[in-house]
């Protein structure tokens, strides 16, 4: 097709919950490809468009490095890397272009059952247990309220039984993990969806054409589907 410089890179997740929807959208939108051997590159072939499959948290270092041209990821992630490379006075190199119709969840605080709540002055002193310590700052400091946030990589819904949080601060979809681990939810914070991220920097004639291609086949796609 075209040399490699021109062939845009999409990032995905490499296996999770945003996996087949990404997947399936672009074929939706004509992609054929077929995967590499190690399983972390799909090649487009009939669209010089290529896929890097990888955790969902280092799609937006890849586009922000320029690895890639596009990415697929939950705004909750996209929020919390914009914020952290604020906090580090980075200045976040991709823009959010579409938002999709797949992995809607809300980043929520919960509570245990039987614990009061009565709004964010509730959290005032409180650890709170989380992976989106960047956000749930933002949201303490928007609410003038002081409370200690406690960072966890993940099993957040377990900290208030093992005595390290006293609320969590976590994505919810169904509501399920939270009734399961005898919690309540008791504000939302965020809504989340996925959505394609892009990188500012410059791109050339032809892979600019070709990100307005999928762009108006992604809007074609969606409205069939609503
Ligand atoms: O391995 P990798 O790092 O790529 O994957 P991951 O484990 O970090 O992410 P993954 O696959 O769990 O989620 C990817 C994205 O899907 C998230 O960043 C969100 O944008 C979106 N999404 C949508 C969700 C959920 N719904 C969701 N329910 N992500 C996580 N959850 C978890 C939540 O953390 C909690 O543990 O599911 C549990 C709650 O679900 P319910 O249905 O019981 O309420
Ligand atoms: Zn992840």
């Amino acid at each position: 097709m075209m040399d490699k410089a021109s062939r845009l890179k999409v990032a995905l997740q490499k296996s999770g919950r945003l996996t087949d929807n990404s997947l399936d959208l672009l074929v939706r939108c004509g992609l054929k490809y077929s995967r590499g051997k190690d399983q972390l590159l799909c090649y487009g072939e009939n669209m010089p468009l290529d896929l890097l499959l990888v955790r969902d948290d280092d799609i937006p270092d890849l586009v922000q490095q320029d690895v890639c041209d596009l990415g697929i990821v939950g705004l909750n992630v996209i929020e919390e890397k914009r914020l952290a490379f604020q906090a580090r006075g980075i200045a976040p190199l991709f823009e959010q272009l579409q938002v999709l119709d797949f992995g809607k969840c809300r980043l929520s605080i919960a509570v245990p059952d039987g614990a009061k709540y009565d709004g964010p002055a509730s959290l005032r002193g409180k650890r709170i247990a989380t992976t989106y310590p960047n956000i749930l700052a933002r949201y303490l400091r928007e609410n003038d309220v002081t409370a200690e946030i406690v960072t966890l990589s993940g099993a957040v819904e377990i900290a208030p039984r093992l005595g390290r949080a006293d609320f969590i601060c976590d994505l919810v979809s169904t509501g399920s993990t939270l009734l399961a681990n005898h919690l309540r939810e008791a504000e939302m914070i965020m809504e989340s969806r996925a959505a394609i991220i892009s990188t500012p920097v410059a791109v050339s004639a032809e892979k600019q054409a070709w990100i307005q291609r999928l762009r108006m086949r992604i809007d074609g796609v969606q409205q069939v589907k609503e």
